[in-house]
């Protein structure tokens, strides 16, 4: 089994479609949108990869005999001279064009993201074949990036209104490498979070936007406990040297360590443990010990836990009228933090006074898995295809469901330069000085001829 083999990288029926479009079909042309969703705008990201590891793999006679024996014994036809046509006139290269917004670029539902036609009239019945592939390749990352940001906007106001925006990078951690389906789904959903933010426990989502992406490393950690090495001190008496030694181990001046420290009693942790017996030589470090809670309601125990530090370290009303915690400790939330969950704890430290830059949040399931197609409604359609030289509209247009109406024509996408708005329209024949066209073309006959750095994605995704 060769897992860049696009023949069989697509639904069993696209198997039968070349054999169900009308005499004299040439072009087909498809676009991808996001119809709407739980965000009104969507950051893309991820195409990129999804272009260097299968789309840009020419297809070999290997492969297509493997399509071939396959396809008769699941039950479809197979297009085997369409397939070693395919071979023998281009070398098995795709001729397809692909357009797609910049990666990193934040664009409202309801526009076109995508484009792809086939480039050869002999392959009519390849646009459609990658729909399965290339929609699944841009749904999730662009879906996690664009959470991801509405997440980030989310901290920044609390920031602007409470404390220090500078700490906004390292806000909202990756947690959720466990979480995910795959491995292939940590890498991709991991750096599709690190368009965002720059802290990770995601190794996998840091090696693949350094693969794909030309980047040095792209996301940071710090030593963290696990309720293993705290519990395994000899039980609820052992939790103190548990501590002791994450200070021993990683507490220089300067450094950051987090420890989880629900094991037992969170409250008695954050108050008799680190706030007074451990206290002095959490001081006397230098270091951040960053107090983790794992369990229970999130704004009630954050709440708690930073006001019992409070009591024990001090703190500092800032500028803004917040208070500010001794810099000796932070609080990270990691257990039950999605979108909704981290509004209401801010809003509820802000409500008692405390300033945003006590805490940062771990997201680990609702940040790369709690997510699927329709979060922001993805679907790739055709919407023109030429017959006999003639170009015709091709759409659908549900009367049990006007949400999946689709759109018409051979679309594109354009930025107002006076606006800043975006519309997608017809795609037009000459430069205009007021529409400036923002589909770039980054796929033309099995070649990747246009790409992007991490760092510029990062830039057009900045907020
Ligand atoms: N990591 C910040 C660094 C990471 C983690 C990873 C599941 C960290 C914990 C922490 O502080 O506490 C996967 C749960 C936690």
């Amino acid at each position: 089994m060769n897992n860049t083999n696009i023949t069989l990288n697509t639904d069993s029926y696209k198997m039968s479609h070349w054999l169900q479009y009308p005499p004299g079909t040439e072009y087909v042309f498809s676009y991808i949108e996001s119809r709407g969703g739980k965000f009104s705008e969507t950051t893309f990201f991820g195409l990129q990869m999804f272009l260097k590891e299968y789309l840009s793999k020419p297809i070999t006679m290997e492969m297509i005999l493997e399509g071939k024996a396959f396809a008769e014994v699941h039950g479809e036809p197979f297009n085997y001279e369409g397939w070693v046509r395919l071979l023998d006139k281009y070398n098995g290269k795709l001729p397809l064009i692909v357009r797609a917004v910049p990666e990193g670029l934040t664009v409202p539902t309801g526009n076109v993201l995508v484009t792809v036609e086939n480039t050869d009239p002999e392959f009519y019945w390849l646009t459609s074949y990658v729909e399965t592939a290339l929609l699944r390749a841009v749904w999730y990352p662009t879906t996690v990036a664009t959470q991801s940001r509405e997440i980030k906007k989310v901290i920044k106001r609390y920031l602007e209104e409470t404390g220090d925006v500078s700490g906004l990078p390292f806000k909202l951690h990756d947690f959720g490498a466990r979480g995910v389906s795959s491995y292939e789904s940590a890498g991709i959903g991991g750096a599709a979070h690190l368009v965002n933010f720059m802290g990770t426990d995601t190794i996998t989502g840091a090696l693949f936007a350094m693969k794909y992406y030309d980047t040095e490393v792209p996301g940071f950690s710090i030593p963290a406990a696990e309720h293993s090495t705290m519990t395994t001190w000899g039980g609820r008496e052992g939790e103190i040297d548990a501590m002791r030694n994450m200070l021993a181990q990683f507490a220089k001046p300067g450094s950051l360590v987090a420890v989880v420290s629900d094991s037992y009693d969170i409250y008695n942790a954050a108050k008799e443990l680190w706030g007074n017996k451990l206290k002095e030589e959490v001081l006397n470090s230098g270091a951040t010990v960053v107090v983790r809670p794992d369990s229970g309601n999130p704004p009630e125990v954050v709440l708690k836990v930073v006001e019992i530090l409070g009591e024990q370290f001090g703190y500092e009303t800032n500028e803004k009228g917040f208070k500010v915690l001794h810099p000796s400790v932070r609080v990270i939330q990691g257990d039950g933090i999605n979108y909704e969950s981290i509004k209401e704890i801010l809003e509820t430290l802000a409500g008692s006074g405390w300033s945003a830059d006590n805490v940062a949040f771990g997201m680990g399931g609702a940040l790369l898995q709690q997510v699927n197609r329709d979060t922001q409604k993805f679907a790739m359609k055709a919407s023109a295809t030429m017959v006999n030289g003639q170009w015709r509209d091709v759409f659908k247009d549900p009367i049990t469901d006007k949400g999946k109406s689709s759109k018409k024509g051979r679309l594109a996408l354009y930025r107002n330069r006076e606006t800043g708005e975006y519309v997608t329209g017809p795609e037009a024949n000459g430069a205009d000085n007021v529409y400036e066209p923002m589909l770039k073309t980054v796929f033309l006959n099995g070649d990747i001829i246009k790409e992007y750095t991490f760092d510029e994605i990062r830039k057009n995704a900045e907020i």
